[in-house]
């Protein structure tokens, strides 16, 4: 089954994304998701300039060898341009051959380990009150599990803050806005956001935090510890994670689970941090760490160290990653849980799937490979617009992370 084709589009349906399709001669073809949020270009020019003039004539079903030749036969290797590129042909991939075996993805993986998929919805506000009414609406809709995040008193604009209740996208198509960011106001405020939002749900649905890079070691375990009596599913990317012993300090003095590895992108991000028990969930995704194959080894070390899944899904995800990430999810047995944002109607019109929602747990599409369509016509109806994530500065106007 030789690959004959692959092409790369860009579209902008309410925000901007990058698809891989690869075709096969015998006519079966498979999607890709490589979408880098705010670097977009720069992954269609790696495949098209790069990886796709090795790919024609190979077999389409030497999907290991395939990567291996990627990642491997490439000198300068790793880093998010790279491992997203791979992961597009990788799941693109897993794509031909589940539609040429005529089964759903999930089954090549080891077939169902659970009923469905539980996911976890994005409360926010601009203020408590504001959020708390999010988290209540979430509640409604039968989700079990709830991310809170809100408005800071004392500053003007901060993370994880949406527009509308069911859509959140931080990239602007303007030069980069800049937010501010102040660690004491931040930390003088997220304990009482979080006792109002377990008076909302009661005990039993699972509340998590995106502290979304920070704060420092030290100051991420006084956090922790101050959450406590409110019990978090977890507090995800409280430090940066460049530096993964960075970890050990806020372990040695925090029971509140911690999660983080959105922005890694090899096995080798995570490696220190998975095999000393320094975190609880993994949030390494199919689309930024280099597709399924690179993903299930991840998901194999670290399940011989208690670690469980927890696969990013913001809508830069778009309907091909997450419908990946949903058949992983199905399958994979150490799975904890998995981001999921609803994505705008222009987005699932483009990308035509039908995934299902039912208590507070997501099914992929049961067809054969992803069983998501990519309508080109429609597609090019919405041209890429350059799009920026914000920057963030304390207040003092020093640069800090966004
Ligand atoms: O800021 O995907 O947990 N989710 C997140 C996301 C990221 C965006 C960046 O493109 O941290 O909202
Ligand atoms: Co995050």
């Amino acid at each position: 089954m030789k690959i004959t084709d692959a092409k790369v589009f860009v579209t902008s349906p309410g925000r901007n994304f990058v698809t891989l399709k690869i075709y096969t001669e015998d006519g079966i073809t498979g999607l890709g998701d490589c979408t880098v949020n705010g670097r977009e270009l720069s992954v269609k020019s790696y495949l098209e300039d790069h990886l796709i003039p090795c790919l024609i004539g190979r077999d389409a079903r030497d999907i290991e060898d395939i990567w291996q030749y990627c990642y491997r036969g490439a000198y300068w290797r790793r880093g998010p341009i790279g491992m997203a590129a791979i992961g597009a042909i990788d799941v693109a991939l897993w794509d031909i051959k589940a539609k040429s075996l005529g089964v759903p993805v999930y089954q090549l993986l080891g077939g169902r380990s659970r009923e469905g998929v539980t996911v976890y919805g994005h409360a926010s506000g601009a203020d408590k009150a504001e959020a708390m009414d999010a988290v209540a609406q979430y509640k409604e809709e039968g989700y079990r599990a709830i991310r809170v995040q809100s408005g800071i008193p004392g500053l003007e604009s901060t993370y994880g803050v949406g527009r509308g209740r069911w859509f959140y996208e931080p990239a602007d198509r303007t030069l980069p806005p800049e937010n501010k960011w102040s660690t004491r106001k931040y930390m003088n405020y997220v304990p009482e956001l979080f006792e109002a939002a377990r008076e909302v749900v009661g005990p039993d649905i699972e509340l998590l935090h995106d502290v979304h890079h920070r704060l420092t070691p030290q100051e991420a375990a006084e956090v922790g510890k101050r959450l406590e009596p409110y019990s978090l599913f977890w507090l995800e990317d409280a430090v940066p994670a460049e530096n993964q012993e960075g970890l050990r300090m806020i372990r040695r003095h925090t029971t509140t689970p911690l999660a983080i590895g959105e922005v890694f992108n090899t096995i080798y991000d995570c490696q220190t941090i998975i095999t000393e028990q320094l975190i609880d969930y993994i949030r390494m995704t199919v689309s930024h760490s280099g597709g399924l194959t690179h993903l299930r080894k991840i998901a194999a070390l670290a399940e011989l160290y208690h670690v469980r899944t927890g696969c990013h899904g913001p809508t830069d995800i778009s309907p091909v990653a997450m419908s990946a990430c949903l058949h992983f999810g199905l399958w994979v047995p150490n799975f904890g849980i998995q981001e999921f944002m609803l994505h705008s109607e222009e987005t699932n019109a483009v990308f035509g799937w039908e995934y299902s929602f039912k208590d507070g747990m997501v099914n992929p599409p049961e067809k054969p490979g992803l069983g998501v369509e990519y309508d080109e016509e429609l597609a090019e109806k919405y041209p890429y617009v350059r799009a920026y994530l914000p920057v963030n500065r304390r207040e003092d106007g020093g640069m800090w992370n966004w």
